[in-house]
């Protein structure tokens, strides 16, 4: 199963039987105060920066948020999309909750984009899924709906089909659902990270798409975050993970280890490449 993104002229594949692929998290204000503060003034050197970071440690897809508290996403979601396009040819990943926020920022944005999220709740289904048909944009389904979140793995695989199936209905290409299992703190929940786990392992292996995750979600409220998040991701990848949104400076090492074991690196060349080149 390949989704095929693109930046202005850059095309990326999350593709089932491929390399893994990161969606870089940190364009995000949540615990980063000067993002907060740069972005409120619409000044959009700082996010530039943090594009560039992690195309460096090695994202090939960026997560684009600016969410917080008193944020006009109309405006900021569209000009932050504008400023990360001028400078890089990299698809990106619009995180908002509000789809006319995300509709704005697709209307503005290069190449084919993924949109984050939908739900498999009535309304986010019924106002997301025809924003991805009209941009032609990918999406990616968050495993929860109007009961909430469950703890049943087999529930959550239900959700996945539930938003495949409307997905499919709306116009949308089964390969341009990508399912996201949902990562919660292990801190606050210690099956949260056998549930997701499991909820992969079905999802794979029922549905055969593309699977996404938040992976530093697990580690939230504990030290040696990079230590969790590595072995979270190296468990998830076996289980059929195929894309993450996450650090790639703390975790493309492992990222790229995994897929040389899995006979996904031809050569080793983008394993031995990230170390002679890397930090
Ligand atoms: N699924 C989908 N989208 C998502 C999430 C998900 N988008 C947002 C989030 N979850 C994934 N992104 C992040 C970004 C940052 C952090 C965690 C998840 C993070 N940041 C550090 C912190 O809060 O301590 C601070 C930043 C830093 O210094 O790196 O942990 O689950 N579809």
């Amino acid at each position: 199963m390949e989704t095929k993104l693109r930046g202005k002229t850059k095309e990326v594949v999350i593709n089932t039987e491929g390399p893994f692929v990161i969606i870089g998290e940190s364009i995000n204000p949540t615990r980063r105060k000067k993002l907060v503060d740069t972005l409120s003034d619409h000044n959009f050197e700082y996010v530039l920066e943090l594009a560039g970071k992690q195309i460096d440690a090695g994202a090939g897809i960026l997560d684009v948020n600016v969410g917080f508290p008193g944020v006009d996403d109309l405006y900021l979601l569209p000009e932050t999309v504008k400023a990360i396009n001028e400078k890089y040819d990299i698809p990106l990943c619009i995180d908002s909750p509000n789809p006319e926020a995300i509709r704005a920022a697709l209307k503005v944005a290069d190449g084919k984009c993924i949109i984050n999220s939908v739900t498999g709740e009535e309304k986010s289904l019924r106002s997301v899924l025809p924003v991805a048909l009209e941009y032609g944009a990918a999406v990616i389904g968050l495993v929860m709906d109007d009961e909430g979140i469950s703890h049943e793995p087999e529930k959550r695989l239900r959700i996945a089909e539930k938003i495949l199936e409307q997905a499919v209905k709306t116009g949308i290409m089964e390969n341009d659902v990508i399912i996201d299992p949902l990562v919660m703190a292990v801190s606050a929940d210690p099956g949260a990270a056998l549930v997701t786990l499991e909820t992969i392992r079905l999802v794979h292996e029922k549905l055969a798409l593309n699977i996404t995750q938040g992976t530093s979600n697990i580690s939230f409220g504990l030290p040696g975050r990079d230590t969790i998040n590595s072995v979270f991701m190296a468990f998830s990848i076996l289980n059929g993970l195929t894309c993450a949104i996450t650090n790639p400076a703390r975790i493309a090492a492992a990222v790229r280890a995994a897929d040389l074991l899995r006979d996904r690196d031809d050569y080793a060349m983008r394993f031995v490449e990230y170390f002679q080149g890397g930090p």
